[in-house]
């Protein structure tokens, strides 16, 4: 079975003025497609094919380059589609809410740490919030398209949020903004589903 781009959850100028269509269009129908069609031709023929996206960069061998960069940027974007919303924004409750809390102090105190270590990301790259088992949370940012399920990369744990901080992600609307496109994103973060993902991988 291969992998199949999946679907935008919602219409790609949804999540309009904030992330706008065009952009949206060029990111998901092409950057994700091409990750997803190298990661099937990296995996053809490999004892890989059939395991899951998770399974494939939990034991992922680091010097696998084709794998390494087309399977993170297969999982990473999947993520990151799933965790934006036009309806989204605001902040969390419940457990996640109150393990960010217990971590950061306080959603504003998030809302820093996470911004800034996406805006200090150099060069491409993205920053997570990541669930550890226990139900600790932390951040941490990575290069290219590596992201914490693989070995030894970033703060480990299962990633619960993501941004795309590659410059294919905003430069049509902020060009070299990046800072005014991270406080955009918390403007789309769907807070229910990165809650579903915290209870799932807790
Ligand atoms: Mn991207």
């Amino acid at each position: 079975m291969a992998f199949e781009l999946p679907p935008l959850p919602y219409a790609h100028d949804a999540l309009e003025p904030h992330i706008d269509a065009r952009t949206m269009e060029i990111h998901h129908g092409k950057h994700h497609n091409g990750y997803t069609n190298n990661l099937n031709n990296a995996i053809a023929g490999s004892s890989q094919e059939g395991e899951s996206i998770e399974a494939i960069l939990e034991n992922l061998d680091m010097n696998n380059k084709a794998l390494r960069n087309n399977g993170g940027g297969y999982f990473n974007h999947r993520l990151f589609w799933n965790v934006m919303s036009p309806n989204g924004g605001g902040e969390p409750s419940g457990e996640l809410g109150a393990a960010i809390q217990k971590a950061f102090g306080s959603f504003e105190n998030f809302k820093d740490s996470f911004s800034k270590a996406a805006a200090t990301q150099f060069g491409s790259g993205w920053a997570w919030l990541c669930v550890q088992k226990g139900g600790t949370v932390d951040i941490c940012a990575t290069a290219n398209q590596d992201n914490p399920l693989m070995p030894g990369i970033g703060c480990g744990g299962a990633p619960i949020l993501g941004i795309d901080v590659w410059e294919h992600a905003y430069y049509l609307n902020y060009q070299n903004r990046r800072p005014d496109y991270i406080n955009a994103f918390f403007s789309v973060i769907n807070w229910e589903a990165v809650s579903e993902l915290y209870n799932a991988h807790k």
